[in-house]
């Protein structure tokens, strides 16, 4: 029961949620540049305008995670930042900025592992329709091809999407983030398929102009099923409840299965197959052939979990949690089970190396009179969700974890309520203090490693 020799270490951010200089050096808008600016959409009107100015400090950053012992940093790439318009005339500029940061980064011994996309549309693919239309799919590539063919020599590890549950359900099904649209089920169902098919025209072009052996995979998100009792019934039942498909169609993106089935085993559950069937686009045997290109790792952001027991008419049954049930600061349940019991389903199904690409809470922390951020919760709550990813290492190929997040960041329509960091940042000064669970993670790493 040990984490893997040489397993990874590492803390993941966004670009959109700390890098600022929405509008420096010729970068283009994205679909959050300009949300934010619209009335009622951000807590309290706030925006990613400036963020934690990590465009401008990123040396500093960089410095902290060393300081840290990171092995690893998880950091997206701003589409507009480095093609304007999602294609096309290359910004210089924005390229410099992220092989300034990968150099930086490599000067410490850190390994950049990259996202493509964590939900930082170009605006102005926006205006020609986004991800409905299926043009994304070569835009999505040749944006690809770019980072490849000038990263690809200093940096090996990416993740094509970041959650596409979230960038499609909430952006376009609920209407909660950018670009705020509620669209009809079948617009949502093509947005997906076009998804699924950027993802693996990616692959391809990642492939085909890396400078190096590289490794890929995807970052999608969900809620775990965890099983009531070790009986042979309720692990069955969990690992049924995991993959099992909503069905109600305003839940619908709140799935597992329907994203990474195609990708990784290249075909959809029967289950989505039948329930959406009427909705469904066309999907040629192409399709699915580009959809399914082989990935090398699998990602999976996890944050939390549902208990799970065999019912008496033999179908899984969510126990309904105890009253006080611990919950962070934002209402999400507080399960370590979930690092457990995901990534063992996870291995046994998709039969790849895992990261755990995010996991981290949302706590209500603040300057204590001594100068300090004593976030004990946030510790507790590293301490047991690690204890149960060690235990399960002996059960499934995991090979590193990145921590969300490295810094108190935008929280996308929660604006800056919301402090999911190890690191403490004063919005107004942009001063950054290490907070207890930054120093606890340190000591983590240095003992695991
Ligand atoms: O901040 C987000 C991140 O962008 C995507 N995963 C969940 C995090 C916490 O809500």
């Amino acid at each position: 029961m040990a984490y893997q020799k040489d397993f990874i270490w590492g803390c993941a951010t966004s670009s959109y949620q700390i890098e600022g200089g929405y509008n420096a050096d010729g970068k283009g808008l994205n679909i959050w540049d300009v949300f934010c600016k619209e009335e009622n959409r951000v807590f309290e009107g706030h925006t990613g305008d400036v963020a934690c100015d990590h465009y401008h400090k990123y040396k500093e950053d960089v410095k902290l995670m060393a300081d840290l012992g990171l092995k690893a940093y998880r950091f997206s790439i701003n589409w507009a930042r480095v093609l304007p318009n999602g294609y096309g005339k290359v910004n210089e500029a924005g390229i410099k900025f992220y092989s300034d940061l990968i150099d930086c980064l490599l000067e410490y011994n850190i390994t950049p592992f990259i996202t493509l996309y964590h939900w930082e549309l170009p605006y102005e693919l926006h205006k020609r329709g986004g991800w409905m239309n299926p043009d994304i799919v070569e835009w999505f590539g040749d944006y690809a091809a770019l980072i490849s063919d000038r990263f690809s020599d200093r940096a090996t590890n990416f993740f094509t999407l970041n959650e596409p549950q979230c960038f499609i359900g909430l952006g376009y099904n609920t209407g909660e983030h950018a670009p705020g649209l509620k669209a009809p089920i079948r617009d949502q169902l093509i947005m997906h398929q076009n998804v699924l098919k950027a993802h693996g025209r990616a692959v391809q072009k990642l492939r085909e102009y890396a400078h190096n052996p590289l490794q890929i995979g995807i970052a999608p998100t969900g809620s775990m099923c965890y099983p009531a009792s070790t009986s042979k019934e309720d692990i069955d039942a969990a690992r049924t409840a995991l993959f099992d498909i909503p069905a109600s169609i305003n839940e619908w993106t709140w799935n597992v299965s329907a994203w990474s089935d195609p990708i990784m085993l290249g075909s959809f559950p029967d289950q989505f197959l039948k329930q959406f069937e009427q909705y469904l686009p066309h999907y040629t045997e192409a399709d699915m052939k580009l959809i399914s290109e082989p990935t090398d790792i699998y990602g999976q952001n996890i944050y939390n979990g549902k208990e799970i027991r065999m019912g008496k008419d033999h179908t899984p049954e969510t126990v309904e949690r105890r009253p006080g049930f611990p919950m962070t600061s934002n209402n999400w349940p507080i399960t370590p089970e979930s690092l457990y019991w995901g990534p063992y389903f996870l291995y046994e199904r998709y039969k790849k190396p895992i990261y755990i690409t995010e996991n981290g809470i949302a706590a209500p922390d603040f300057i204590s009179k001594d100068g300090s951020i004593h976030d004990g919760g946030r510790i507790n709550f590293l301490d047991q969700y690690l204890s149960r990813l060690e235990k399960v290492s002996d059960k499934a190929d995991v090979r590193g974890y990145f921590q969300w997040s490295l810094l108190d960041n935008f929280e996308w329509n929660f604006g800056y309520r919301d402090r999911f960091g190890i690191v403490y940042v004063d919005f107004e000064t942009q001063e950054r203090t290490l907070k207890d669970s930054a120093l606890w993670y340190k000591e983590y790493i240095s003992y695991h490693s």
